[in-house]
């Protein structure tokens, strides 16, 4: 399997390198994309050196697979290019995500609707995916009417300038600002730009995308984004309400057995999840497992993930290994 990972130089890509050789992910080949000015460089991949190519040289190579984390601009440009050339894109911007003819995938919920059609396949914003894979389990068996989500969002999610602002704030040192404000020491109810309705445009991706992953419109989603001095991962407070009741030993059991999820729920011993032990993991962490009283069939939980690993780069590698697992590529 020859795979493209293209912004192989990038925060995301370079987890994708990282997970694609902790994976063992079955590549004979693998091309490193990323702009002109890398071009030339090397990167190494188990243990072997790779140079990094232009787009046009990597799309001549016609890779099977092509992981792209490179923006939407780079991606609406050339991922149809790959297209062309017989490649199957997974694109972790959010250029095609709403696209009605372009499939929005996490794993875990709705790889099934996956075919060999699908040769531009999106993945989903890191904030929706930790979520829905532990809603999706829930809305089988009891029937999602609502989610009011309030997240708590690692600077990682914005990229290297974010990360080195809270260092130098963190340091008393100038530098270069991600943010409109000082991070350290503060919260910014702020990811992604704002829109007419006051609501931030990663606020309407939790909306609308998680309609779409779970092919469910009648759910009805509200979302507050909030961008906090963490590094290791997102936390999201999720209350979620029902159209069935359920009951509370039966809930914990159906997300222990849930693909993709880990319950840490022991709060007598102080065990939650936290970005800390969530960062470099793969999983879903749920755990502040708790009915909500204030109204019926409603449940509060709280969900931690790695949003560089389940949120972008692992999910991405997992779309690419069950395509390879049903032959769709
Ligand atoms: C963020 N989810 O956290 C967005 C994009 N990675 O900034």
């Amino acid at each position: 399997m020859k795979v493209a990972v293209v912004g192989a130089t990038g925060l995301v890509g370079t987890v994708m390198l990282k997970v694609l050789e902790e994976r063992n992910f079955p590549l004979t080949e693998l091309i490193p994309v990323a702009s002109e000015k890398s071009v030339g460089k090397e990167i190494t991949f188990k243990g072997k050196k790779f140079p990094i190519v232009s787009m046009d040289t990597a799309i001549s190579m016609k890779p099977d697979i092509a992981l792209f984390s490179a923006g939407g601009s780079t991606s609406l440009e050339h991922a149809p290019r790959f297209k062309e050339a017989g490649t199957t894109v997974i694109d972790n911007s959010s250029a095609w995500r709403m696209d009605p003819t372009i499939k929005l995938v996490v794993p875990e919920v709705n790889a099934h609707e996956l075919s060999i059609d699908n040769k531009i396949i999106a993945n989903p914003n890191c904030s929706t995916i930790q979520m829905v894979v532990v809603l999706k389990p829930l809305h089988d068996k009891y029937k999602i009417k609502r989610v009011v989500v309030s997240t708590y969002q690692s600077v990682t999610g914005t990229g290297v300038k974010a990360v080195e602002q809270l260092m130098n704030e963190r340091k008393g040192i100038d530098g270069p600002k991600a943010y409109a404000y000082e991070i350290d020491l503060n919260v910014l109810p702020h990811i992604d730009v704002f829109t007419e309705n006051g609501y931030t445009k990663e606020e309407i991706k939790m909306i609308k995308e998680t309609n779409k992953i779970m092919s469910d419109d009648s759910i009805k989603v509200t979302a507050t984004t909030v961008r906090i001095p963490v590094m290791g991962g997102h936390s999201e407070s999720v209350n979620i309400e029902f159209e069935n009741d359920f009951d509370l030993a039966e809930v914990r059991s159906i997300l222990e057995k849930a693909p993709g999820v880990i319950v840490v729920d022991d709060v007598a011993n102080l065990k939650y999840p936290m970005p800390k032990d969530a960062h470099e993991k793969d999983e879903v962490f749920v755990g502040r497992i708790r009915r909500d009283d204030s109204v019926p069939k409603a449940l509060n939980l709280w969900i931690v993930a790695d949003n560089l690993r389940k949120g972008a780069a692992t999910n991405a590698v997992q779309i690419a290994e069950y395509l390879i697992q049903k032959e769709l590529v």
